[in-house]
């Protein structure tokens, strides 16, 4: 379809959504505080507006586009219209930007930098400030401008609802049922809703602190990198593509008094073999199927709120960060002479909820601080060292080893991937088909060289969990095992990813993984050579692999 924008033909895909989405995606980017692509359109903040064929002034985002027609972004009303919404907005919002967990990266204070905003010509109205710090999730209303984009997230995205608007004029707010705090509502600490917030009313809380009070004490301070921090910092760093930015991060710890730095994608590679094994059984004796995976922290918690029926269907082994840290607390540490209780064990995650899974009770005492990939980042940028410039270093053995499967668990389909390529070495594989069902959700039909067969499905995003669920618990839908992971696009798209966390940013993540994972030479954990032999020397009975199982209880 073609049409003018600010006097010039431009051509737009057909079945552009809205003239605002189109326009971004030729590289016109129209200012915009509440537009999220995925999730209905809001219309609430009005910076969006364009002039229409000389006429009317409208907001882009409900604008369907037509051919021929004229738009103008930029007119000088316009830009009056949009400096008059920035100051209006920024009258009730907390200006702290110093110390704002945002600054940087806020799209408020980028805005009134462009729009060169130095007076607020309105009183100042004071909001309600108490800043609720009971989860992983930081919410300040004094930040909130009301933009419904976590509304909307939480309650369309992850199907969740867990925050809404509440009271009326001014004293309107974003807030959990009855004004509690997240910790005592349904929250599944996912953070889709702080990775979609434009400026810090919704956050997650920083724990960079402790771990400097670690590396200051005598503890062993040890560190495990998950395998979507390694392609997602580099969006920090300035960085394109770079396949070797695990070693570089695996260095830098190291330059910062990490005593050892271990892959969480070992920790994957050892989950997808055990895991493997466990559905084999069920499915030999059609017990406990489906079996669902249970690496995400929020999917977890989510099947325990909404379908406790359904709790022991979830496998029993470990998340890699908890079964690794197991590993590394009970195994590890006696094969080394060394006291548990004297090391620090620190996890660098793109996850919020993977705060909270440390945190949970069966967990105690095995990982003692989870670091997201901005916290990451912002240790790397204190610290004055150029990552670009250091050598990278192997991460230590001997769980520095991983297969092409270990690493992609940090996308969506890695964990059911990978548990297919163990059955595929061990049983072989006659026949494998794949479907997409919609968007977040694929199916699969695999045929084993034993006569067996397997139906699974892949889902991400818990809106489309939901979906699916609600099928398998009517029997509508017939399924042996299920992959979910909460965020869009799997562990990429976490809540503790650099800003902006968008479609667009998860898909370039999920290509530089997949590059990474490419340069990988052992292409199942089967061939991971460390696995096999934790498993010959330290798990070769049910007993001793009880450390890296645990126990879901409805
Ligand atoms: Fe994930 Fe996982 S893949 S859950 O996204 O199973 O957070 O990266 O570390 O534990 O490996 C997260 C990522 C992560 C675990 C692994
Ligand atoms: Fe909703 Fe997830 Fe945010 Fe909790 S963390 S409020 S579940 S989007």
């Amino acid at each position: 379809m073609r049409i003018y924008v600010n006097g010039r033909e431009v051509e737009i895909k057909d079945n552009s959504k809205n003239v605002l989405e189109a326009l971004k995606n030729i590289g016109i980017e129209i200012p915009n505080l509440c537009y999220l692509s995925e999730t209905s359109v809001y219309g609430a903040c009005r910076m969006c507006l364009v002039e229409v064929d000389g006429k009317d002034i409208v907001t882009s985002c409900t604008l369907k586009p037509r051919e021929g027609m004229k738009i103008k972004t930029n007119t000088p009303e316009i830009y009056e219209l949009r400096r008059g919404i920035l100051e209006l907005i920024l009258a009730t919002h907390n200006r702290d930007c110093t110390i704002c967990d945002r600054n940087g990266s806020c799209k408020l204070q980028k805005y009134a930098e462009e729009f060169g905003i130095r007076d607020i010509r309105f009183t100042k109205i004071k909001k309600d400030n108490v800043v609720d710090k009971s989860s992983p999730i930081v919410r300040d209303n004094s930040k909130c401008i009301l933009c419904g984009d976590c509304v909307r997230v939480c309650e369309e995205v992850q199907g969740i609802g867990v925050i809404d608007f509440a009271y009326r004029g001014f004293s309107t707010q974003v807030t959990p049922a009855f004004s509690n705090e997240l910790a005592k509502s349904e929250c599944v600490y996912c953070g889709q809703c702080v990775a979609h917030c434009p400026t810090a009313a919704l956050t997650f809380r920083n724990d960079l602190e402790k771990l400097y009070q670690a590396l200051s004490s005598d503890k062993i301070v040890i560190g495990m990198v998950a395998p979507a921090v390694r392609v997602a910092i580099q969006e920090e760093l300035s960085l394109e593509s770079d396949l070797a930015m695990a070693e570089r991060i695996a260095t830098f710890l190291r330059m910062s008094g990490f005593n050892k730095v271990f892959d969480v994608a070992f920790g994957a590679d050892l989950v997808a073999y055990e895991e493997a094994h466990e559905f084999y059984k069920r499915l030999s004796r059609q017990e406990k199927l489906p079996q669902f995976t249970s690496c995400c922290p929020a999917w977890v918690k989510y099947v325990e709120q909404y379908y406790p029926k359904f709790v022991e269907n979830l496998s029993t082994v470990k998340s890699p960060q908890q079964a690794l840290g197991s590993l590394i607390k009970k195994i590890y540490a006696k094969k080394m002479g060394l006291n548990p209780q004297d090391i620090f064990l620190v996890s660098f995650m793109p996850c919020t909820a993977k705060k909270f899974e440390a945190e949970r009770e069966e967990h105690a005492g095995v990982v003692d601080l989870v670091l997201t990939t901005k916290e990451l980042s912002q240790m790397i940028k204190a610290s004055g060292i150029n990552i670009k410039q250091i050598s990278p270093e192997p991460f230590d053995r001997p769980f520095g080893i991983s297969s092409q499967g270990g690493l992609s668990f940090g996308k969506t389909g890695g964990v059911f991937g990978s548990v297919v390529s163990v059955l595929r070495d061990e049983i072989g594989i006659s026949r494998e088909e794949y479907d997409n069902l919609l968007e977040g959700v694929k199916i699969a039909k695999i045929t084993l060289k034993d006569g067996k067969s397997i139906r699974a499905a892949v889902i991400f995003g818990l809106a489309n969990a939901r979906k699916i669920m609600k099928k398998i618990s009517s029997g509508e839908f017939n399924v042996d095992i299920v992959e979910v992971m909460a965020c869009n696009y799997g562990c990429i798209g976490g809540g503790g990813q650099p800003y902006p966390n968008d479609s667009r940013m998860r898909q370039k993540r999920a290509h530089i993984l997949r590059e990474t994972v490419g340069i990988k030479t052992l292409l199942s954990p089967v061939e991971n050579f460390y696995v096999q032999k934790l498993y010959q020397e330290d798990l070769s009975d049910e007993h001793a692999r009880h450390i890296i199982h645990t126990n879901y209880k409805p």
